[in-house]
């Protein structure tokens, strides 16, 4: 049986359209879920919405319709985005489905079972954007210390989890699992909140309504809408509904967020877990943030990028390709054009297109487009080899710690190699002094390594990664291409390559 890999994202407010932002959290999700089948890999893959809440209920009000109509219509744009963007995703889940809300009442009453939810009161400063408190210490002229916005000062009488009691646990076990937090340098920003002590959390609300009701009230208690939504990683999984389902994919291997929802992911989510006797995910990992021209995205500056334009200026692959390539994972990134287009024309068009194109033109003048034969080498004697077998590891040990960059540098380390060995090797020379055997070689070594190239890059750009492979004329199917196909030498010799009509992907304008 392969092993299973349990991936998520967060699930995205409906109060806002998707952006870049958002873009690119689904986009590194996908390419690590497309990896992990390449590499055998039994994956599921989860994304979604967070439907529930005050601010979801102020911005319907706004707008004249329920929350669930505004959910049902906004829920539409992120799931034609993820369609547009080639996202695998193998589940999508609505926090304001039935499944959810069955597994959230069943996940409350556990705790409140286990004694880990009591009745108290609270009062304190509350960030609506954030659906959050902000610790008394850190707020100064009633604005949010994470987002800026005005405060407002909120007051209940409800339900608490017990959050205080877990710290000590959650200390060890961030000791005993160094990988838990990517990358490694957020650790210790979470270490030093833990260690400043950990408050219960208020997990009730009454002033508004749009929320999973709680199932031990008779009051109009609603739950607090990230409890409710964290619930997720499990509804998904099978939680109370399905054991055997659960007991095989809980719990998840990488939950990949933004840094803004570490904290949420790190401290609150796995003390509910502990709470409930449950595993802790494997890894959250958390990524940059973007900004735009050098500012912070906003409806209100209007300088949100929409992840369409960026689409029909450089078409899906140029975009997922740009993201994962341009910011490694973990840092902040700044979008501009003018470096977007550099960078598909020079990787894309220049160095991957052009390698393409090149080596199909020869194969096509020189052999009618027959695979030629190649030709046993001696230990050292063929540079792309080496280099093909010597990324392999190396694309993997930066895939499972998420440097999607590194990835992407030692792949193009090979494209790099396979176009200095046209130009060292001269193919035209080769054939004019009859030199076939060896043309054939050469060749061969090139359209072997293209085929390394398309099977490795196949996850980041999965629409030029088909094409490429159709026309190197292979008939097993890319998508069931693995990791262990990866064996110099397979390319068949009786194959034919298909000569493109147009350039693998087409120089953009600036
Ligand atoms: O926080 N740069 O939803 P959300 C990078 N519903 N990533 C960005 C970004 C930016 N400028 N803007 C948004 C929520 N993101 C909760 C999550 S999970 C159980 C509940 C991405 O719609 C990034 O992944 O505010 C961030 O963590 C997420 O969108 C926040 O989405």
């Amino acid at each position: 049986m392969s092993k299973k890999f349990y991936i998520t994202t967060p699930l995205y407010y409906i109060n806002d359209v998707p952006h870049i932002g958002h873009s690119y959290t689904n986009v590194a999700a996908d390419v690590l879920a497309r990896y992990k089948r390449l590499a055998g890999e039994d994956v599921f893959f989860l994304t979604g919405t967070d439907e529930h809440g005050q601010k979801i209920e102020q911005a319907a009000k706004e707008r004249g319709e329920t929350p669930q109509q505004l959910a049902d219509r906004v829920v539409q744009n992120f799931k034609g985005l993820w369609s547009r963007l080639n996202i695998s995703n193998d589940d999508f889940i609505r926090t304001t489905e039935q499944r959810h809300k069955k597994a959230v009442t069943a996940f409350f009453l556990k705790l409140y079972e286990n004694g880990a939810i009591y009745r108290g009161k609270y009062e304190g400063w509350y960030c609506i954007p954030c659906e959050t408190y902000c610790p008394k210490g850190q707020v100064e002229d009633q604005k949010c210390p994470a987002c800026g916005r005005q405060l407002e000062w909120l007051e209940e009488d409800g339900y608490f989890f017990r959050m205080s009691a877990y710290a000590d646990k959650l200390l060890d076990y961030l000791d005993a699992n160094p990988e838990f937090i990517m990358p490694e340098n957020r650790r210790q920003e979470i270490v030093n909140i833990i260690k400043g002590g950990l408050k219960d959390l208020s997990i009730s609300r009454s002033t508004f309504d749009w929320g999973i009701p709680l199932p031990i009230s008779d009051k109009n208690e609603i739950i607090y809408v990230w409890f409710d939504a964290l619930i997720n990683y499990i509804t998904a999984a099978g939680y109370s509904e399905d054991n055997e389902r659960f007991e095989k994919l809980w719990p998840a291997d990488v939950h990949v967020v933004g840094k803004d929802i570490l904290k949420f992911h790190t401290i609150i989510w796995p003390t509910m877990l502990m709470a409930a006797g449950l595993k802790l995910p494997v890894m959250v990992a958390a990524h940059g943030w973007w900004t735009v021209e050098g500012k912070k995205m906003s409806k209100s500056s209007g300088n949100a990028v929409s992840p369409d334009d960026i689409i029909s200026q450089v078409g899906v692959d140029g975009y997922r390709y740009f993201l994962l390539k341009a910011v490694p994972f973990g840092q902040d990134g700044d979008f501009s054009n003018t470096a977007l287009i550099r960078q598909v024309n020079s990787s894309l068009a220049n160095d991957l297109g052009n390698l393409v194109s090149r080596t199909i033109a020869m194969v096509n003048k020189y052999f009618e487009g027959n695979v030629p034969a190649a030709q046993e080498a001696q230990e050292g004697d063929n540079p792309l080899k080496e280099t093909a077998l010597r990324i392999i590891p190396e694309v993997d040990k930066s895939m499972c710690r998420l440097e999607f960059h590194n990835s992407l540098i030692s792949i193009w380390e090979l494209i790099g190699e396979c176009n200095r060995y046209i130009d060292k090797t001269a193919p035209w020379v080769l054939f004019k002094e009859g030199r076939i055997a060896e043309l054939g070689n050469v060749l061969y070594n090139l359209l072997e390594s293209i085929r390394f190239v398309t099977i490795l890059v196949s996850p980041f750009i999965p629409g030029i990664a088909e094409t490429i492979w159709t026309h190197l004329g292979m008939e097993e199917p890319l998508c069931e291409q693995r990791l262990s196909d990866l064996e110099w030498g397979k390319l068949p010799e009786s194959g034919r390559i298909i000569p493109p009509a147009e350039p693998i992907y087409a120089r953009i304008q600036e």
